[in-house]
């Protein structure tokens, strides 16, 4: 009941909401698909002890995608990369717990594959820039933001996890 309260108020507020409420945005992208990487991937931040509360394999319109990275619209890699997260499904998600923008962030290593740390996803799975295989928010703001770019409230489930009293205490 409480989740579905602040999901409707980070939805009409475009709220922060931090603890173990936070929600991130993570994206599969089109490499990350082909390559039969999604169970891998979402294996991670389920073991890690995140709760999936949304999800859906879809091909981005190229309108969702410059909106998504509107901050670099003027960056010479903007339309490349427009186009290659357009030129296949991904798979969107929406993951919640504490501190979920942060550590996801950390699994997912640096933009640049060649700086990321081998056990990151990045680190492990890619090597160029511009096939890192993986999104994810940057801010709890961004996260909003994205959030409500790509899913619909109705979209997010709010479910009872049996395991919360063994990752929080
Ligand atoms: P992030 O994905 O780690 O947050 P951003 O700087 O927000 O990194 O860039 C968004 C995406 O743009 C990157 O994940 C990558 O796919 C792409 N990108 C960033 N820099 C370059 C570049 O120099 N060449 C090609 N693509 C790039
Ligand atoms: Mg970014």
């Amino acid at each position: 009941m409480i989740c579905v309260a602040l999901t409707v108020f980070a939805y009409m507020f475009q709220a922060v909401i931090t603890g173990i409420h936070e929600r991130t945005f993570i994206a599969i992208k089109p490499d990350g698909v082909q390559r039969r990487l999604v169970g891998e991937i979402i294996r991670r931040f389920e073991r890690k002890g995140f709760k999936l509360v949304g999800m859906k394999l879809m091909q981005a319109s190229e309108k969702l995608l410059r909106d998504h990275y509107i901050e670099l619209k003027d960056r010479p890699f903007y339309n490349g990369l427009v186009k290659y997260m357009s030129s296949g499904p991904l798979v969107a998600m929406v993951w919640q717990g504490l501190d979920v923008v942060k550590v996801t962030r950390a699994m997912l290593g640096e933009t640049n594959p060649a700086d990321s740390a081998p056990g990151t996803i990045r680190g492990d799975f890619c090597v160029e820039v511009g096939r890192n295989v993986i999104h994810g928010s940057d801010s709890v703001e961004s996260a909003t933001r994205e959030i409500s770019l790509w899913f619909h409230p109705e979209e997010l489930t709010c479910w009872n996890d049996c395991a919360d009293n063994w990752i929080y205490e």
